[in-house]
């Protein structure tokens, strides 16, 4: 059969080209012009490693084609942005969208796979919003699943294969249906469940991280009230065979960890109460280490240069998004306007536009940042400053969030 991905963005399009690449002649689905135009020259528009060879494979075949409208498929893949609302709970509209350009389509006895990682009930909520455009068709003309993405950036064109898969059926039918499919490409185990059990199980694993980070987060804030190695500590007593803490960081950042978590709370507001302190513990690591660097300004004589070493959310990538290091450097800005900011990111060209705005902040090479600051952050664990010697940070004074430099 044939399928539609609607979304090609960091999930839908490796989906679609790994679907191509295993035979199936696939669809892909963009609001967006100029991802449609890249797509179908083989390109990627952002990074993720072994996907262009994939992408280009595929296209060159004939087997992917991007378009900006939905063609007729036997079976779609949606897989667009959930992001949240001001008061913290899911914006469903791209779903509604992408499940209203579905509808002109159905024939009826279409497969319609939710990959968006969603709030319980999503599912069931875009099946109705099919039905509510399309009045001659009834519930069982439909098989309508959630299949959660998992894969982590940087890695996906692995995991998207060996990962195993949750696969909630809305009816039993129609999970066996969604089976089928993740098997043309999906070596890793399909664990077939229903819709609503698969939504949670989603936003449970993000939440479990979220939850994890927190308590290393908050270790770490009293580790420095009463005077303790945090890392060594945490080192100590993962040799414990059932203890296995996380790192502390300045903050968790991405747009899924720092986001699902909010969509079990909105859900179960009176009972989620670890879930959501561990979301405002997370939250408020940003404005810690701000005053830990605010303070070290303060107690300098002269006007103070600073070096924010890495600005991604986290280690060896160059994603900026819902990044903690990026809220830190421009809120320092912002606060001391007088203080000279070096900002070092090697995986940049050049500064995002919350920072380029402020007058008190350059991006400069990693000796350029020593040789000029008194204050050196560690913000982010790249390999690349895991390997700067002690002898070019002795006479600084440092504060270190990720604990490399200890
Ligand atoms: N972090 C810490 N300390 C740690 C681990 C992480 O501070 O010990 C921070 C990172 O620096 C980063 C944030 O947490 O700011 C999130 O990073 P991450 O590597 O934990 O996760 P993501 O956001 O890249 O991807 C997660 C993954 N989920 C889980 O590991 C449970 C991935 O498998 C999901 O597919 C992805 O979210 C998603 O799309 O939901």
């Amino acid at each position: 059969g044939t399928v539609g991905v609607v979304g090609l963005g960091y999930i839908g399009l490796p989906t679609a080209a790994i679907l191509a690449d295993h035979g199936v002649q696939t669809f892909g689905v963009d609001v967006s012009p100029g991802t449609v135009e890249a797509v179908n020259r083989g390109e990627v528009p952002f990074v993720e490693p072994g996907l262009r060879e994939v992408l280009k494979r595929a296209v060159e075949g004939g087997k992917l084609i991007a378009s900006l409208n939905v063609p007729a498929a036997d079976a779609y893949i949606i897989a667009v942005p959930t992001p949240f609302t001001s008061s913290r709970s899911a914006d469903l509209s791209f779903i509604e969208a992408a499940a209203r350009s579905i509808a002109p389509q159905l024939r009826g006895g279409e497969l319609l796979i939710l990959e968006s990682t969603s709030p319980p009930g999503a599912t069931d909520h875009m099946r109705d919003v099919v039905l509510a455009a399309r009045p001659d068709l009834a519930e069982q003309d439909l098989l309508v699943a959630h299949c959660p993405e998992r894969v982590l950036p940087g890695k996906i064109m692995d995991e998207m294969v060996t990962n195993d898969r949750i696969i909630g059926g809305v009816t039993s039918e129609a999970a066996v249906a969604a089976r089928e499919l993740y098997s043309t490409f999906c070596t890793g185990e399909l664990l077939l469940t229903d819709a609503k059990t698969a939504e949670m199980a989603k936003l449970t694993e993000n939440s479990f991280r979220d939850v994890n980070i927190a308590f290393a987060n908050e270790l770490s804030v009293i580790c420095e009230r009463i005077g303790v190695d945090v890392w060594e500590l945490i080192e100590l007593a993962n040799h414990h065979p059932r203890v296995n803490i996380l790192q502390p960081g300045p903050g968790v950042g991405g747009h899924c960890i720092a986001v699902d978590p909010w969509f079990i709370v909105d859900s179960a507001p009176e009972e989620s109460n670890l879930i959501r302190t561990a979301r405002e513990t997370n939250d408020a690591k940003p404005d810690w280490v701000l005053g830990q660097i605010l303070r070290a300004i303060d107690a300098g004589s002269a006007a103070s240069v600073v070096a924010l070493f890495g600005l991604s959310f986290k280690p060896n990538i160059d994603d900026l998004r819902e990044s903690p290091a990026l809220q830190i450097a421009s809120r320092l800005a912002d606060r001391r306007p007088n203080a000279e900011l070096l900002a070092v990111e090697p995986h940049i060209e050049e500064l995002p536009s919350s920072l380029s705005s402020c007058e008190n902040v350059s991006l400069v090479r990693t000796e350029e940042a020593l040789a000029a600051a008194d204050i050196l952050v560690l913000l982010v664990d790249h390999d690349v400053f895991k390997s700067l010697s002690r002898s070019q940070l002795t006479g600084k004074t440092i504060i270190d969030s990720r604990g490399i430099w200890r």
